[in-house]
């Protein structure tokens, strides 16, 4: 439907007086002269093939069933249940390229459109329509009739048809110039075996009911097929030396989708209401009968089982073995990886090829390259190099496409990886793996196995998008991946200068999900472009890259109303610490944890990775008990005022981690929850700070006025000098004890039994873990920089904030307080008041 025409009517000759017409005629090209997967036609190989237009652009084929008659489809004609004018509408005539001179072809107006009465939409049937000519066309050799079957007549299943037209060569991929009629061969298809494959979910989760009337032609593998633009253009048979149209192109799912064959219009079903609107009308369409020898084919034979195509692609042995690993070598550099997409094209990173972000000129040199494929022995070599046209530009369009001179077989190794439609969903908890990409180093060594889990889309949206920005809902594709995965990590190096593409797992079939992002750098998780909006760019330019239609499809109930998400202030320090707007109905505190102790003792605890929670040793673990206590923990309550149902997540814990310290009891306890949290507005994990007080924070302890109710309070706190403090509690406090100061009156609004948290909130604006209160205080936190090599070890995920501030840990022995200050006698907090008058808070 993409083309635009405009033809030059004055070279148009009409004729008035419709030559002599019989039967005969029908059906017989005169000399031996897309359509998806098709080829160009020969010149006056299909004499009947008209090309309809609407404001000067083929819309539609048709076929020429007499000299003053047109069939084509209904769906052409009725737009908003309204039939079209029929003087809007040309019928050419006689076309085979409809760019360049038009040698023989002849143009005429349409003066009637008809269209059965029961049409309603193409899915219903009956989509059909005759046009009447203004004026019959001049037969000639490229312009002949085809023959109509009878309502008697049988198609035999499995017959090798042809069908015909202008439209597109893929899902929106119009016909090229010189826009040359396209051919292909399609077989037809039995009801059953039809209905089979439509049976089963496709694309869009589909099925389809085909009703009585319709016909479908192709192949379970698809791949070949009618496509947008060719409705309304004959399927024709060959049947004693003359051809007869089954069927008129309707529609399909898609165009060439596997299992999805194209669905067409029966002709001879409608013998009767053709008849009818011709009658008067001579010469009318011929009804050859059917010849004898066709009349034995099979239409209801053991060829009806459902014969089901499976992927032909993404199949790998194992994981890890990548039967599409292509490596692409250039003399003077390290091998670039890509990955195989068709028997004839590699796809692989457009940076590795042009040398410099300033010249984007295409490499010259492709004789030298070689291409190494899994179980080749030898190399291929390299005809064609397509680069992306965004490539130099646009991280998530670095990609280029590398033809190989010769096809290679793709049966076994090596193979097709599959490529994900613009529309596909992967879903959150998907299986993936890493794979090299380009001229990454392994950063884990060669051996290494990056297995991965896709995370939820809202994590990821908003980690990289900005605040306020809105989450595609389930289902809707989303901007990037991202996908969970354990990277050894050394100090300081985030490996941000390797890359992966991301592979993701759909019913045992692999596809190629996203491609490594740079501008992740080092946030964690790291961001992959999805590939899905580049396909039809690759089947474009391979025209034989495996598309398949997603293949698991349960994201839960669809019927449940998602409110739209919008992404919570932004933090530059990766996937902790952020928190969602305070006008978000209900949590505040998304890291917030209740753990619910053997029964009835609630503590509180903090999210530090969506599978870990940190509370103080002594809330969970009773002096002297060796039995593990029975310990669940609740994310997204928000105390008296609950949240919906479906905010709130609970896990058991598996196990409990204590760091090994020599002598004294560890006042840090991290709890394995027995499954993973999906990030959510409602349960986030906090970051963790290493050391210091953060400069400019602003402080916080977290935690609930009374444990029965449970709803949060934060109170704002000072945290004091490590002087300030020493001098306070000398002698009594153990090694990177924190103290507070609490404004006057603020004091005992959070209970201490349940071990609140102090937590500040960064000049970046991301939240910090910054210690859990020893037992008993309320002054005194065990803080969590001196873990941070325990925890980081434990939980691989635990985000640890780079150092920044003064440290603050005072050296061992230092004696600098006032003297009447030391082991001051009354309560801490006079003392600390007269000590105020002499000291200033850190954070002033
Ligand atoms: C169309 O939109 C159309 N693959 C025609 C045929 C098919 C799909 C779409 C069948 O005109």
């Amino acid at each position: 439907m993409s083309q635009h025409l405009f033809l030059p009517l004055v070279i148009f000759v009409i004729s008035p007086i419709p030559e002599a017409f019989q039967d005969s005629d029908c059906g017989r090209p005169e000399p031996s002269a897309r359509i998806m997967g098709g080829s160009d036609a020969q010149p006056g190989a299909w004499p009947w093939q008209v090309s309809l237009h609407q404001g000067g652009g083929h819309i539609c084929g048709g076929s020429l069933i007499a000299p003053s008659w047109v069939l084509s489809a209904a769906h052409c004609f009725v737009s908003n249940g309204t039939l079209e004018q029929a003087s809007e509408w040309s019928v050419l005539l006689g076309v085979h390229s409809q760019d360049g001179p038009l040698d023989g072809a002849h143009v005429r107006s349409v003066a009637a459109i008809l269209v059965p009465d029961n049409y309603s939409k193409v899915e219903l049937g009956a989509d059909l329509a005759l046009l009447r000519l203004t004026s019959p066309a001049k037969l000639s050799p490229t312009v002949r009739p085809i023959c109509l079957p009878r309502a008697s007549h049988r198609f035999a299943h499995g017959t090798a048809c042809w069908a015909t037209g202008w439209g597109d060569l893929q899902e929106d991929d119009p016909l090229p110039l010189p826009w040359v009629l396209q051919e292909v061969e399609l077989r037809l298809l039995g009801e059953a075996a039809c209905q089979c494959l439509y049976s089963r979910p496709g694309p869009f989760n589909l099925t389809f009911q085909l009703l009585p009337g319709m016909l479908c032609a192709g192949y379970p593998e698809g791949r070949r097929d009618t496509c947008q633009g060719d409705s309304g253009g004959p399927l024709v048979c060959k049947e004693g030396g003359r051809w007869f149209q089954a069927g008129i192109t309707s529609f399909g799912f898609g165009c060439g989708r596997r299992n999805r064959p194209g669905v067409f219009t029966a002709v001879g079903p409608y013998e009767t209401w053709i008849r009818e609107q011709v009658m008067g009308l001579e010469p009318g369409p011929a009804f050859p009968s059917q010849p004898q020898e066709s009349q034995t084919g099979t239409w209801e034979s053991r060829e009806e089982n459902c014969t089901i195509a499976l992927p032909e692609c993404g199949k790998a042995p194992r994981p890890g073995v990548w039967p599409w690993e292509a490596q692409v070598i250039m003399p003077g550099s390290r091998p670039c990886h890509g990955t195989l997409v068709s028997e004839s094209w590699v796809l692989a990173p457009a940076s590795c090829f042009l040398d410099s972000i300033t010249s984007d000129n295409p490499p010259r040199d492709l004789d030298a390259w070689r291409v190494l494929l899994p179980s080749r022995t030898r190399s291929e070599r390299v005809s064609r190099f397509v680069p992306h046209e965004n490539a130099t530009w646009d991280d998530a369009s670095d990609l280029a496409l590398l033809q190989l001179r010769a096809p290679v077989n793709l049966s076994a190794a090596p193979r097709a990886v599959c490529l994900p439609y613009p529309e596909h969903y992967f879903l959150p908890g998907s299986r993936c793996r890493l794979a090299l990409w380009g001229r990454g180093e392994h950063a884990l060594g060669p051996s290494a196995q990056l297995e991965a889990e896709l995370l939820g889309g809202w994590w990821c949206h908003c980690l990289y998008g900005h605040q306020g920005a809105s989450v595609p809902p389930p289902g809707h594709p989303p901007h990037r991946l991202c996908p969970y995965y354990q990277e050894e990590e050394e100090a300081g190096r985030c490996w941000n200068d390797s890359r992966w593409s991301l592979m993701c797992l759909e019913e045992g079939t692999w596809f190629l999900a996203g491609i490594g992002d740079f501008s992740s750098g080092c946030l964690r998780p790291r961001a992959f472009s999805p590939v899905q909006t580049h396909s039809p760019w690759i089947s474009h330019v391979t025209r034989g890259a495996y598309l398949e239609d997603q293949l698991a499809w349960d994201w839960g109930s669809e019927g449940e109303e998602t409110e739209t998400q919008t992404c919570p202030p932004h933090t530059e320090h990766g996937a902790c610490g952020l928190r969602p707007e305070a006008a978000q109905k209900g949590t505040l505190w998304p890291w917030l944890a209740e753990v619910h102790v053997a029964g009835d003792r609630v503590c509180t605890g903090i999210l530090v990775a969506p599978g870990w929670v940190l509370v103080a040793t002594h809330c969970v673990l009773r002096l002297g008990s060796t039995t593990v206590p029975n310990i669940e923990v609740y994310l997204g309550r928000a105390g008296a005022s609950p949240l919906p149902q479906g905010h709130q997540v609970s896990r058991l814990v598996i196990s409990i981690r204590l760091p090994r310290h020599l002598g004294l009891g560890p006042p840090l306890a991290l709890l394995e929850l027995s499954s993973r949290v999906e990030p959510s507005p409602s349960a986030l994990p906090i970051c963790l700070h290493p050391g210091g007080v953060p400069p400019g924070a602003s402080c916080w302890v977290l935690g609930w006025k009374d444990p029965q109710d449970r709803v949060p309070v934060a109170t704002i706190v000072s945290i004091l000098t490590p002087r300030l403090c020493h001098c306070l509690y000398q002698g009594i406090l153990p090694p990177g004890t924190l103290c507070v100061l609490y404004a006057e009156g603020q004091e005992d609004r959070c209970e201490v039994t349940s071990a609140p948290p102090l937590l500040c909130q960064t000049e970046g604006g991301s939240w910090v873990l910054m210690g859990m209160a020893v037992r008993g205080s309320q002054e005194l936190f065990a803080a969590i920089g001196p873990e941070e090599a325990w925890i980081s070890q434990t939980v691989a995920e635990a985000h640890f904030l780079p150092p920044s501030g003064s440290p603050y840990w005072p050296p061992a022995g230092s004696d600098l307080c006032p003297p009447d200050m030391a082991g001051a006698s009354g309560s801490p907090q006079a003392a600390a008041l007269i000590l105020l008058l002499l000291t200033p808070l850190i954070q002033d």
